[in-house]
């Protein structure tokens, strides 16, 4: 039988992030993707790529969540970009209504096109709603300062704290990702359980952001624990999956690249 990886994330309509990033890592993986729709995304090549944001209404998106659980016996589940408190407490619900062998919470914090204070009524509910429910969530360097309340995080001991601070919201395991703004050669990652930490280092692959790694990186850690991995061996393994995509990443005439989720494969 085929192991099963479920995402509820947003759809991004250029397909370089959300739920179609998600859904092809999935396949890479040798696992067969299922999919909830929770906003729509679609960047306006007018305003520099800036970013158009629907919310798809609350009652759609639970009859999605109750057609995939019903459909299929899913135990390991990827939470993406939500978008708004209504969206959340939707979500909180599905989630409470079945038990999970894992959450994977990529706490995509910002949506640019929301007004601020919808940002951070968005942000308070996922800290309160969703994280505590995390086997994993993977904050960006941004993320991280947000919810660890941290200004600055430059050195390998802040992303340390940043973590260590944010596993007090809830989730076993936190992994911090420096990405190509955190100083130095490296892409630098670091793995907290609650007790113990580890550094992931993998070279940086040019300076500019490419646009699904956080997406990629978190779908590939769905995959690996749906498939049985350890925590540790699925997030050593999608570090190396989304390096891998980076490496031979896409070009179009977006001003951003996109992961190739077909580089690698971890079947
Ligand atoms: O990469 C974060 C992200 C996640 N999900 C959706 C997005 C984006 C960024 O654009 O549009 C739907």
């Amino acid at each position: 039988m085929v192991d099963l990886s479920y995402v509820i994330a947003g759809s991004e309509a250029t397909g370089g992030a959300g739920l179609q990033a998600d859904l092809r890592t999935f396949q890479q993986f040798g696992t067969y993707g299922v999919g909830t729709v929770t906003c729509i995304v679609s960047f306006d090549p007018k305003a520099s790529w800036g970013h158009r944001f629907v919310p798809v209404d609350s009652q759609v998106i639970a009859d999605q969540i109750e057609a995939a659980t019903s459909a299929y016996s899913l135990d390991v589940v990827k939470i993406g970009m939500l978008g708004t408190p209504a969206t959340i407490d939707v979500v909180a619900d599905a989630l409470a209504r079945q038990p999970w062998r894992h959450i994977v919470v990529d706490p995509v914090l910002i949506c640019k096109g929301q007004e601020p204070g919808a940002a951070l009524d968005t942000d308070t509910a996922l800290r309160r709603q969703i994280l505590p429910l995390a086997t994993v969530t993977t904050p960006n360097l941004f993320e991280a300062r947000t919810l660890s309340g941290m200004d600055t995080i430059a050195t390998i001991d802040d992303l340390i704290e940043a973590a260590r601070r944010i596993a007090d919201l809830g989730p076993s395991y936190v992994l911090v990702k420096g990405g190509v703004e955190f100083p130095g050669d490296d892409a630098v990652d670091v793995l907290f359980d609650g007790t113990d930490t580890e550094v992931l280092r993998a070279p940086k692959v040019g300076q500019a952001r490419v646009a699904g790694a956080g997406c990629t990186l978190a779908a590939a850690i769905t995959a690996g624990l749906a498939k049985g991995s350890s925590v540790r061996d699925a997030v050593k393994l999608a570090k190396e999956f989304t390096t891998a995509g980076i490496v031979n990443r896409i070009g179009g005439n977006a001003p951003f690249d996109t992961v190739w989720q077909g580089a690698g494969s971890a079947q």
